[in-house]
């Protein structure tokens, strides 16, 4: 009753913003993203008559605080929903920096889900693990699928047509690249659950930025499709800023950037200037992921080294989630 699984980290081209409902993780607008290569969650979990409780260990260390009860509330729906009964050792380990706006959640609930249904003997279908996957955390919905995936938002009530599916395999455009520039990689003060939530009841301009959304999807869909790099870039930056328009106008306000955020921002307008295509989108964090193509990586990575940030990770369209059988223990 052991099973382990790899899920990637992905980083969102149109944003999810927003909760409809809370407990369900059901979002107020579809959103699009790419799985990332190279960034990665591992999780090992085994069911058993032995654990008495469910147990989980991070990087390690045994983690008993909100994050383990997390893990141990999804452990339970996933139980509940395959009709089981047996409490769980999980032991799960990123390859990046945790909870600095990275989507670790996304690759851990990814994996965590996908172990869990497989450690339990049990085969649900990709839908199926991603409906399972957004309720551990929503952006894991759409880290079953590699390549590009969209999660629609949905409009029933119980979250059942709220999944994520494939709009394109890695396949399809190989040459785009995500350089993720660490600016931080501590943890930061506001979780992403609560920087939602404090957007939607306060900032005036939440509304707002819903009604751009569909928008925003047909674009980036169109700009996948023909990969159009400046139709892409330009779309997933000005809808990462509106997103962000939401959050510095929540009460209170919420400023995830740091100086070097706000340097790299202006460092990709220079680099745009001087005739690259270079775009740069942000998450609930102070990094700043530049989108641009495999030719000009290089070259972007070292005038993003120049501002003195700690580290560039280059990714590229990654894989879905999948079973491996070199378990964690
Ligand atoms: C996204 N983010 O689309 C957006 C953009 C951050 C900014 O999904 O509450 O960890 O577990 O559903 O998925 C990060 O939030 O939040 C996120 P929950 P999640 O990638």
């Amino acid at each position: 009753m052991k099973a382990t699984c790899i899920a990637n980290s992905n980083i969102a081209l149109v944003k999810y913003w927003g909760k409809r409902n809370e407990k369900l993780i059901l979002p107020c607008n579809s959103s699009i993203s790419v799985t990332l290569d190279g960034l990665e969650t591992t999780t090992t979990v085994e069911f058993g008559e032995k654990y008495k409780k469910d147990e989980f260990f991070f990087n390690g260390k045994k983690t008993e605080d909100k994050q383990g009860q997390k893990v141990s509330n999804h452990l339970a729906l996933a139980r509940k929903t395959l009709g089981k009964k047996l409490f769980a050792r999980v032991q799960s380990q990123s390859n990046f920096p945790v909870a600095a706006g990275l989507a670790s959640s996304a690759s851990g609930f990814a994996s965590l889900t996908v172990a869990a249904v497989n450690a339990l003997g049990s085969k649900l279908s990709q839908k199926e693990l991603s409906i399972l996957a957004r309720q551990g955390s929503g952006s894991a919905s759409r880290s079953i699928f590699g390549g590009f995936a969209e999660w629609k938002k949905g409009v029933k009530k119980n979250g059942s047509d709220s999944y994520a599916f494939q709009l394109f395999p890695k396949e399809h455009w190989p040459e785009f690249r995500v350089i993720v520039c660490i600016v931080e990689s501590t943890e930061k003060k506001i979780k992403s659950r609560q920087g939602m939530e404090q957007t939607v009841k306060t900032s005036p301009f939440y509304k707002d930025w819903l009604l751009t959304i569909e928008k925003d999807l047909n674009l980036a869909r169109n700009a996948i499709r023909q990969k159009n790099m400046e139709l892409l870039g330009m779309t997933a930056e000005v809808n990462s800023l509106k997103m962000h328009a939401t959050m510095l106008t929540a009460k209170p306000a919420i400023v995830y950037w740091q100086p070097k955020t706000v340097e790299l921002i202006h460092l990709v307008e220079q680099i745009r200037e001087n005739g690259m295509q270079a775009y740069h989108t942000m998450d609930a964090g102070p990094q700043v992921k530049i989108m641009c193509l495999e030719k000009d990586a290089q070259k972007i990575k070292k005038l993003a080294m120049e501002t003195g940030i700690q580290k560039t990770i280059e990714a590229r369209p990654g894989d879905a989630a999948r079973i491996t059988e070199k378990h964690l223990f």
